[in-house]
Formats: structure tokens, C-alpha cells, sequence
């Protein structure tokens, strides 16, 4: 059926590769950093390096998977009747979409209640949209993916408005040396968040199946490394100024 071009078939194992090499550099490099922030952003950092170890984990796998799903023979791409699994991308967001969540619930610093209440409910909105997602993502016709799509939307838009409200009211109880930082890593999120279901809709754009896969697996390997590698090492960034600013204030 849908042949992939050599090209193709390059860029997506070339990008792939990447992302399991920064997620890992990233995990490592903010659990070391760890020790370099204050007791309170401690498990913020943490969790940052967890999302990027399980992302490096499944984007070895998917790695695999790709090389699996192909065969290259005289310059020329065939499939090997081995499917490409696209299921690892969605338990791994299903893994670290939640984490991600708190991660940011942990950086508005909340009461107890409210950071326990937030994460339940926003934990809970993120499997929804990511299970009411999958059924569209592996659909072969654009209905079905359009159907699904749509009812993943709404708890999207839940999240992306209780995060919105929520991150902007912590920005101004912030100290003058974040501020600007937290509304960077804000916009991170939510530029890296809204892309997901853009690239979702790449096959509503009347392109074939390999276009359409080599657009899906880019795509979301870029909004994948901006959300969790660079919006990681931004809280981190974020910690280590605020524990400077509270040990001066204590
Ligand atoms: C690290 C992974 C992250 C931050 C993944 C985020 C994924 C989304 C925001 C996905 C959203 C989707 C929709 C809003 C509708 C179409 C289906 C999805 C699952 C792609």
C-alpha cells in the first residue's frame, strides 16, 4: 500500500533517535540538578526528570518499532508486514501527561487541598482526552478520526483553561526574578499543547498516508521535546532562581 520515500523513512528514524538521546540527557540532567534547588521544588524536579525517562524509554521503543516496520532494500522503502505500533506514544502520554500536570499544579504552590484537588481532577481530564484520542488516531478513515478527535477536545479545553487561570493567577504572587519566566515556560506549554491536536488534524489536509504519517511523527516528536525536555529544564531554571530568592528572604 502506502509506500514510505526513503526520505521519509530517514527523517522520522533520524528524529526518533534525537528524542531518545535529548529525553535521556534531560532526565539525567535534571535529577542531578536537583540538588541545586530548595526542599519545596524538590519533587517538581523530580517528576520533570521522570517525564523525560519515561518519554526517552518509549522513544527507543518507537524507535524500534519504526525500524521493524520497514525494510530498506536497493534504496528503496518496503513495509515488512510488522505494523508500526503507534500504541507506545499514547501509554506514554498516558504516563506523563498526568505527571506533567502536577509538575506545573507543584509550581503554582498551592494550599495542600488545592494541589491535591487540581492534580486529581486535571490527572483525570488527561487520560480522558488521551483515551477518547487513540481510537481516532489508529481509524483509517477521517470521520472516525474527526468523531473522536472532537470528544477529545473537550477535556483538552478543560485543561488548557484550568491551567491558563491557574498559572496566571500564581504568576503574580511570584517573586520579580521569575516572573517573566514562569509566563515563558506558560507559553512553552501551552504553544507545545495546542500543536498536539493540530498535528492530529494533519490528515484532514487531503494528504496520502506516508505524508500524512511522516507529518504525524514529526510533529508530535517536536511538541513532545518542547513540553517535556525544554519546559523541564525551564522549571528547573524557575526552581533554582526562586530558591536563591527565598534563601535571601528567610
Ligand atoms: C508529553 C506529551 C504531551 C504533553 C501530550 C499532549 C497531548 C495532547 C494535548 C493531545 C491532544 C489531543 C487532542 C486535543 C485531540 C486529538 C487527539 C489528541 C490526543 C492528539
Amino acid at each position: 500500500m502506502d509506500v514510505i520515500s526513503i526520505f521519509q523513512y530517514s527523517l522520522v528514524y533520524n528524529a526518533f533517535s534525537f528524542s531518545f538521546a535529548t529525553m535521556a540527557a534531560a532526565a539525567l540532567f535534571l535529577w542531578l540538578g536537583r540538588s541545586q534547588v530548595s526542599a519545596n521544588y524538590k519533587t517538581a524536579v523530580t517528576i520533570s526528570g521522570l517525564v523525560c525517562a519515561i518519554a526517552a524509554y518509549h522513544y527507543l521503543r518507537i524507535f524500534e518499532s519504526w525500524e521493524t516496520a520497514y525494510v530498506v532494500k536497493n534504496g528503496v522503502v518496503i513495509t515488512s508486514g510488522f505494523a508500526f505500533n503507534d500504541a507506545y506514544r499514547y501509554v506514554d502520554w498516558l504516563l506523563t501527561v498526568p505527571l506533567l500536570l502536577i509538575e506545573l499544579v507543584l509550581v503554582m504552590r498551592l494550599t495542600r487541598e488545592e494541589t491535591i484537588s487540581k492534580s486529581v481532577r486535571l490527572g483525570f481530564a488527561a487520560a480522558l482526552m488521551i483515551a477518547l484520542g487513540y481510537p481516532g488516531e489508529i481509524a483509517s478513515d477521517i470521520p472516525t478520526r474527526a468523531l473522536w478527535g472532537t470528544l477529545s477536545a473537550i477535556p483538552f479545553l478543560y485543561i488548557v483553561w484550568e491551567l491558563f487561570s491557574g498559572l496566571g493567577a500564581s504568576i503574580d504572587r511570584q517573586p520579580e526574578s521569575v516572573r517573566n519566566l514562569v509566563k515563558k515556560a506558560r507559553l512553552l506549554t501551552f504553544a507545545s499543547w495546542g500543536f498536539y491536536p493540530i498535528v492530529y488534524m494533519a490528515p484532514y489536509a487531503n494528504i496520502s498516508g506516508a505524508d500524512a504519517e511522516t507529518a504525524i511523527q514529526i510533529g508530535y516528536t517536536i511538541a513532545d521535546l518542547v513540553a517535556k525536555a525544554a519546559v523541564g529544564v525551564l522549571v528547573w531554571v524557575i526552581a533554582v532562581r526562586k530558591s536563591e530568592a527565598e534563601a535571601l528572604t528567610a
